[in-house]
């Protein structure tokens, strides 16, 4: 049996929460030959509702769960993290405007980022759910002093499922056949599935499913607007998929990506394709044998990909600057 780690959790008795922590437990993540201890990260009035989830945990048995902390307390719950997940937040209510939201939810991330710095192992990767993600994992970053910033992410493989599982119907296949589909951008309305470079058994998803009007239209409004899709059928938010698509983010960060492919997860940009320094933005990612992960380079962006990739980049420039109080120097 290998030493445990360490996986810290935000809203962690929230929707998401319930959908994740179990799967953790369980090894199905992490492998099934390696313990795990879970810090449960919760503010003050959710903390009873914690204690029930604590219970249910408990009364699993899980032979990897190793030990686990529920609290309210930053720096009990970042403390030696291997893996900090931030799915906590405050969900946007009626008459709240985007800036409203970013800036209560950004307060969140100056703590927690301050916490994980100060807590967490120096090699703590964070990856963060909570909306509006891109910008939350700015905010989060830029107060970890002294922390890589190749150590933040924030999650767009759902809008990367999600894409995946709308070309595997269309073209009637199964969303496994699905490859190199890059979200590129924010998680947001503005996100551009990329379907240009997509593949379905190896051959460009373009051959395969040649209605362009649908590529160019439906299909991208469609992975574009599929939370509301989602919040309008079932009366509240993704959380199943979204939990999995956040293990699915760290398996993909954890094992080598098969050769020629890549995965979707928004980083810091290092200047490639033309997208500012700095910014959150979804790219595509491959990580490599020794486990560290780099922006795969040389994708095609023709016009039409650049037009959507301008007005994404834009979007998550107008969102940095809205929170820019909350960025130290
Ligand atoms: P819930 O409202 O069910 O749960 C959120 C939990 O976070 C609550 O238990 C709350 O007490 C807790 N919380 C709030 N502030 C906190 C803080 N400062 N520290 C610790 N915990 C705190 O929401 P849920 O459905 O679990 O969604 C969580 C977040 O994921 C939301 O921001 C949501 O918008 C976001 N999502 C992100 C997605 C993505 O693809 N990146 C997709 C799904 C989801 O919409």
């Amino acid at each position: 049996m290998k030493d445990p780690i360490t996986i810290s959790i935000t809203g962690a008795a929230g929707n998401i929460g319930y959908a994740l922590l179990f799967r953790i437990a369980s090894g199905s993540v992490f492998g099934p030959d390696q313990p795990v201890n879970l810090n449960l990260i919760e503010i003050e009035p959710a903390l009873p509702a914690l204690e029930g989830v604590v219970m249910e945990l408990d009364d699993c048995a899980f032979p990897l769960l190793n030990s686990i902390v529920a609290t309210a307390d930053l720096n009990a719950g970042f403390r030696d993290a291997d893996w900090a997940l931030l799915v906590g937040s405050v969900p946007r209510k009626a008459g709240m405007e985007r800036n409203d939201l970013l800036g209560i939810n950004g307060k969140i991330f100056t703590g927690q980022g301050r916490a994980i710095a100060s807590n967490a192992k120096p090699t703590c990767r964070t990856l963060v759910v909570g909306n509006p993600c891109n910008t939350n994992c700015l905010i989060a970053m830029a107060n970890a002093s002294g922390m890589p910033k190749n150590q933040f992410f924030a999650m767009t493989r759902l809008d990367e499922n999600r894409a995946k599982s709308q070309l595997a119907k269309k073209a009637g296949v199964h969303p496994s056949q699905v490859t190199n589909l890059c979200i590129w951008g924010n998680h947001s309305a503005t996100q551009y599935p990329d379907f240009t470079n997509a593949k379905i058994d190896g051959r460009p998803v373009t051959e395969v499913i040649t209605d362009r009007e649908w590529l160019e239209g439906e299909f991208i409004t469609t992975v574009q607007q599929r939370g509301a899709a989602i919040i309008k059928a079932r009366g509240a938010s993704s959380a199943a998929s979204a939990a999995n698509a956040a293990l699915d983010t760290v398996v993909s960060l954890i094992t080598p990506t098969p050769e020629g492919d890549w995965h979707s997860v928004a980083v810091a940009s290092d200047g490639s394709y033309g997208i500012e320094e700095g910014i959150i933005t979804s790219m595509p990612i491959k990580t490599n044998a020794d486990g560290s992960w780099e922006v795969v380079q040389g994708v095609p962006v023709n016009d039409f990909s650049q037009g959507k990739i301008d007005a994404t980049v834009a979007e998550l420039k107008e969102e940095r600057e809205a929170v820019k109080d909350l960025i130290p120097g």
